[in-house]
């Protein structure tokens, strides 16, 4: 048996592979990018929920938002510390992102227009997140496994919290039911563009489900996520913006219209309404952030001198 046979029975067998085993280049390779565009999309989705931190309509929206967002921070950085296992820096990492050379999901591309956005992007972008991630738990690399259990929790969390601003909507005045009503018609098409191509347009998914990187596929989980989300419209009260939706007696799943896969590829190429003020966005604050960098290196330095001195 050859290291790239050993390798694979590893994983057939379920066990995990570590940072110290050995992988073929490839494996590292694609961890590296899905690993680093994950991390990258949680802190860029950052950006347009903190849109509405300073509009939240009460002090208790406000401190729940704030936490939301500050778990999407956490979210990111324990993805870069699982990354940096497979030798990459996170400086690397962020440079990538910051000239455009990495990618980040096509959902945070899309602007916040009101505080029901707040509402839709809890239920449907977390409620996708949540589809997606569950697999991630068994996902044959070990620390990014780990980094997705305690994501997934608090991933539902904001899941919830989502959910429950939308019913406060939909049981208030008719013009908050059309706010959370305008907030799905603008959410759900993007929300299912997160899920990636058609498996058949999908370059990735054989070699990552043959890893067990990834175990199900994008069209599967997209459709695993309209199953779960259609009902909750319906108890919502809320129209699906798709006039093909349909539940299929014969499968027990719904069907549902063709996605604009050309919308979806000018967001991924950095052609969205959003794509130039999330990235001059980010790389405004990693420029006004280097006094923090540069302090907190002379700090940590100050210590280690001073730590070797008494020893
Ligand atoms: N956006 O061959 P596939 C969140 C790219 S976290 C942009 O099917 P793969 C939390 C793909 O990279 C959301 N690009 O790729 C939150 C590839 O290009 P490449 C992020 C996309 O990797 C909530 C090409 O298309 N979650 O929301 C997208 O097998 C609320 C071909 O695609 C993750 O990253 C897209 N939507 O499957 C935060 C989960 N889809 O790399 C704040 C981990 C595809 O060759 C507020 N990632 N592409 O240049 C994954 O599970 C996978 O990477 C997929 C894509 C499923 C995203």
């Amino acid at each position: 048996m050859d290291q790239t046979e050993r390798f694979q029975a590893i994983v057939d067998a379920e066990e995990k592979i570590e940072p110290t085993d050995w992988m073929p280049e490839e494996y590292r390779k694609s961890l590296i990018r899905q690993i680093a565009q994950h991390a990258h999309s949680e802190i860029i989705g950052m950006q347009p929920e903190g849109n509405w931190i300073s509009r939240a309509p009460t002090l208790k929206r406000k401190a729940i938002l704030m936490a939301k967002v500050q778990d999407e921070a956490g979210h990111g950085l324990y993805l870069y510390s699982a990354a940096e296992t497979l030798g990459i820096s996170r400086d690397e990492m962020l440079r990538l992102l910051h000239t455009g050379r990495h990618k980040y999901s096509s959902i945070f591309n899309y602007p916040t227009l009101s505080w029901a956005d707040m509402g839709a992007i809890g239920w449907l972008v977390d409620g996708a997140a949540i589809t997606n991630q569950v697999m991630l738990t068994r996902s044959s690399y070990g620390p990014y496994a780990r980094a997705m259990v305690r994501i997934c929790k608090e991933e539902s969390f904001h899941q919830r919290q989502g959910y429950e601003i939308m019913l406060t909507l939909c049981r208030g005045s008719a013009e908050q039911r059309a706010m959370a009503q305008d907030a799905l018609d603008r959410w759900w098409w993007p929300s299912l563009m997160m899920f990636g191509p058609h498996d058949t347009a999908s370059t990735h998914t054989e070699q990552s489900m043959a890893w067990k990187i990834k175990r199900i596929s994008n069209d599967e989980l997209r459709q695993q996520f309209v199953d779960m989300t259609v009902p909750q419209a319906d108890y919502l009260g809320l129209t699906m913006p798709d006039p093909d939706m349909r539940f299929d007696e014969e499968t027990g799943h719904y069907r549902f219209g063709e996605i604009d896969w050309d919308e979806f590829w000018a967001v991924v190429k950095g052609d969205g309404p959003m794509n130039r003020e999330r990235i001059a966005a980010k790389n405004r604050a990693w420029d006004e952030g280097a006094w923090v960098r540069e302090a907190a290196a002379a700090h940590a330095a100050k210590h280690a001198a001073a730590a070797r001195r008494s020893a």
